[in-house]
């Protein structure tokens, strides 16, 4: 620790939770500050690294007591700002705590520290001969603390759900310092309010997720993985549908040019001679004749129809993860241009006419900025990164990205939709939860908040203002 930083409330904290880790250090103040926004200058007060669960509720009391706000941190991959702390607030990771604490073979069940990282869940079911099916490009880093803080979705929603469909049960510190043990493992618990169905996607402003009892599935069947080259936008939800219908999909994803001439400038692989405007990498079941002739029918019928301009599917593992690079590594090719980001969903059968007004919205309002738009529109979930041009101002930047930001949440409320699909609404969001949400559900929200957080010391300023 660096003794000039150490003020008198965290000595008081060292006296309290004396095996406490506790850091000071700029390097760590810098590092667990943020997360993958970059857009806030971190300035935490301290870091806190706990270890147990007791740890954790010592944190919370002494928050209370001395009025010092908490931002829960797990894999700071967040892209909305919640994780990070850039007000003198205590970081408190859940690094540390990262250990599986069970296996349940009968219950089919992994209970969890929340601070374990997505990868390691997927590793730890696959020894039991199970599955833990949500995933995405995060997966190395990200925590599952932090995928039920945001309701994670992620490349197989289409087939699995988002991360609230898998949490069979949670251990939960409030902003109080309380531990709630919230459904434990139950499948069936009809006993009132599910508050661990509140907690998730909650962004760390209720309760600290300490432990997690996730309900896993048989492994995935034997697939094959599809690129489609697509000659126009109109065309996205029709080769969807064409798919839908004949095949069990697994995924259903959509890029642009413009992202696979990033992805490309990344490192990845050319997969067709001729640049497309738009394509799509499927994933379906495969392993019998009749999944087999159902696949190239969706295809040769896309190509008949001409909604689809060529296609490649992949004959070995190696190929399927080449071609789920190009997908999946638009967010990382993208990192350096800082882009402002949006993340927005309505229904799927909205998606064709809200498309097209985005389209034309975002041509007029963006016409000599790099857009790159992908995203799960198997899911009716866009992602939309706006990159700053190349010696222009970030106050400017992110000035005219807001304004045009309205314009989408306007959009958006005129189809019913969501200005943040799995994200979380964070900072970068907040603005624009009205509109998404009603002024009545904000009210019963902030009640909820009172209740679990009296003080307002967990994560305050994140999701909606007090
Ligand atoms: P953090 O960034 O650390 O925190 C996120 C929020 O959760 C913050 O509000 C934080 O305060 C809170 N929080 C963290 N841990 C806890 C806890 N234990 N208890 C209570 N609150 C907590 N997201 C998707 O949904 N789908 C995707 O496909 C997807 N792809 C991504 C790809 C890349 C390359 C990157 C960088 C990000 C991607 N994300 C995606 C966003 C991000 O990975 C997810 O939101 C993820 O769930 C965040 O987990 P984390 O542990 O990094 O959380
Ligand atoms: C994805 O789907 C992630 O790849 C990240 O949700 C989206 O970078 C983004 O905007
Ligand atoms: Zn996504």
């Amino acid at each position: 620790m660096t003794d000039s930083l150490i003020t008198a409330p965290l000595k008081r904290l060292t006296t309290r939770a004396p095996g406490l880790r506790l850091s000071t250090d700029p390097g760590d103040m810098e590092h667990y500050g943020r997360d993958w926004t970059r857009r806030w200058t971190p300035a935490p007060l301290a870091v806190a690294l706990p270890s147990s669960v007791e740890e954790v509720q010592m944190i919370m009391r002494w928050a209370n007591e001395e009025g010092v706000a908490v931002v829960p941190s797990g894999g700071r991959t967040g892209l909305s700002g919640g994780a990070v702390a850039a007000n003198g607030e205590l970081v408190l990771s859940l690094e540390r705590m990262n250990r599986v604490l069970d296996f349940n073979a009968v219950d089919r069940t992994l209970t969890v520290q929340a601070g374990i990282p997505l990868e390691a869940v997927h590793n730890a079911a696959r020894e039991h001969g199970l599955a833990y099916p949500v995933d995405f490009g995060a997966r190395g880093s990200c925590s599952i603390g932090g995928n039920i803080a945001t309701n994670a979705g992620g490349i197989r929603v289409i087939r699995y759900g988002n991360t609230r469909e898998w949490i069979a049960g949670l251990a939960v510190v409030t902003g109080k310092g309380d531990l709630l043990e919230l459904n434990r493992g139950l499948i069936k618990n009809s006993s009132g309010y599910d508050l661990r169905q509140l907690m998730i996607g909650s962004e760390g402003t209720l309760g600290i997720v300490v432990e997690a009892t996730l309900r896993l599935t048989d492994p995935p069947p034997p697939t094959n993985v599809m690129l489609l080259a697509l000659p126009s936008f109109e065309m996205l939800m029709k080769v969807f549908a064409a798919f839908r219908e004949r095949l069990g999909l697994e995924a259903f994803e959509f890029f642009t040019d413009r992202a696979l001439h990033h992805v490309l400038a990344h490192g990845a692989q050319k997969p067709f001679d001729e640049v497309h405007p738009y394509y799509v990498v499927t994933e379906f079941a495969v392993g019998d004749e009749q999944l087999e002739a159902a696949a190239m029918a969706a295809f040769e019928h896309c190509l008949e129809q001409g909604l689809v301009s060529d296609g490649v599917i992949s004959q070995s593992d190696a190929q399927a993860a080449q071609l789920w690079r190009l997908r999946e590594g638009i967010t990382e090719s993208l990192a350096r241009w800082r882009p402002y980001k949006n993340d927005v969903s309505v229904r799927i059968s909205a998606m064709p006419a809200f498309l097209a007004q985005t389209q034309a919205l975002l041509g007029r309002e963006y016409p000599q900025f790099d857009v790159v738009w992908f995203g799960h529109i198997g899911d009716g979930n866009l992602h939309i990164n706006v990159l700053k041009p190349e010696g222009m101002d970030d106050g400017e930047f992110v000035g005219h990205c807001e304004q045009v930001t309205k314009l989408l949440a306007q959009a958006l409320e005129r189809h019913g939709g969501s200005i943040s699909a799995e994200h979380g609404i964070g900072l970068v969001k907040k603005p624009y939860l009205l509109g998404t949400r009603s002024e009545a559900e904000v009210e019963v929200m902030r009640g909820i908040r009172r209740v679990l957080d009296p003080n307002g010391v967990l994560n305050p300023g994140k999701l909606f203002d007090p």
